[in-house]
């Protein structure tokens, strides 16, 4: 069931083609904020990219909550409220809300900017028995205060951020980010937060540049979407994908580089943006953690790091943080 939905098709493209006019208009490094990569065939894509063998960061995501659902069950008290900052797939959710509705009905609030993926996610965790879905579309901090304006006297809540999508913010927005999340929540409420660990470089290149092509194929997708949704004429074939690793930042970062000097006209966002040969559109960061850094990012948006779980196979941590006074 869809609770709340925001904003209409016409706005977000009016949305989409200011950012791009903004972030390609730039004087120095071109960018578009990875939010973009998610349309429809974007986000099935990334689904592609989560089975590639090279990507292990899902599956260790999975692997972490399926072994420890039933301790965070035993960590957090009923009654509870569950919302989830991006449903994706709903997959690795299974596993907590099954460890959670074995003791008493739980209330699933996930909030999504993609119907799709939200329709997609109701699908897969109808199954759980005892669970309510309330599909939220919305910009996640605005769908949390939906949430907890929702939440019943004495019942807590506990907020899920899987998949490591905080690595996806710049360095510093995490903790910005962070701080609101806290701001919507009451002391005693949890978040559990999924994140990537860094690892060997050669394993993380590999990871955002298999050799398959379906990662470039996602980066190249901000591109056809442009072409798609603002009339924009820019030729695939003349960009190429690029994974670097960022050691000042510790994120890898994609970039869609352009293998010419060459102008492309973007009508529906009435602009038009060179690119001079090997001039690249930043697409995307992915931070990688250390266990200690979350410690500290914890700390300092208000909370307490009461759990860290990690898998050995693809070094990823799944973070236990309670909300303090
Ligand atoms: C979905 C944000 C976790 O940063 O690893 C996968 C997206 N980008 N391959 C990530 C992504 C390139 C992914 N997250």
């Amino acid at each position: 069931m869809l609770l709340e939905q925001t904003q209409t098709v016409d706005a977000v493209t009016a949305q989409f083609a200011a950012d791009v006019r903004a972030g390609l208009g730039r004087t120095g490094q071109k960018e578009l904020a990875s939010k973009y990569l998610y349309d429809v065939v974007g986000s099935s894509l990334f689904e592609t990219i989560s089975i590639m063998p090279e990507y292990g960061l899902t599956r260790a995501d999975e692997r972490v909550l399926r072994r420890h659902a039933d301790d965070l069950a035993r960590l957090i008290p009923a009654p509870l409220l569950v919302s989830e900052l991006g449903s994706g797939s709903g997959k690795k959710t299974r596993w907590i809300l099954e460890a959670l509705c074995r003791r008493e009905p739980v209330t699933y609030y996930p909030i999504e900017i993609s119907a799709t993926a939200l329709a997609f996610c109701e699908r897969e965790l109808s199954q759980v028995e005892r669970v309510t879905i309330l599909g939220i579309e919305r910009e996640y901090l605005d769908g949390l205060a939906e949430v907890t304006k929702r939440r019943q006297p004495g019942a807590r809540l506990l907020v899920l951020f899987l998949g490591s999508t905080i690595g996806n913010f710049d360095s510093g927005a995490d903790r910005r980010f962070l701080q609101c999340v806290r701001q919507t929540m009451l002391p005693g409420d949890c978040l559990l937060l999924g994140a990537d660990l860094v690892k060997p470089l050669a394993r993380l290149l590999a990871a955002y540049d298999d050799p398959a092509g379906v990662t470039a194929a996602f980066n190249l997708n901000m591109l056809a979407r442009m072409n798609r949704e603002l009339d924009a004429d820019f030729n695939l074939r003349q960009f190429e994908h690029e994974a670097r690793f960022n050691p000042r930042t510790s994120s890898v970062e994609m970039h869609l580089r352009s293998k010419k000097s060459q102008t492309v006209t973007i009508p529906r966002a009435e602009f038009m943006v060179h690119f001079r040969e090997g001039e690249t559109i930043w697409t995307e960061s992915s931070h990688k953690y250390s266990l200690s850094e979350l410690q500290r990012l914890a700390a300092d948006s208000g909370f307490e790091c009461q759990e860290q779980w990690t898998d050995q196979e693809w070094q990823f941590s799944e973070n236990l943080f309670v909300a303090t006074v």
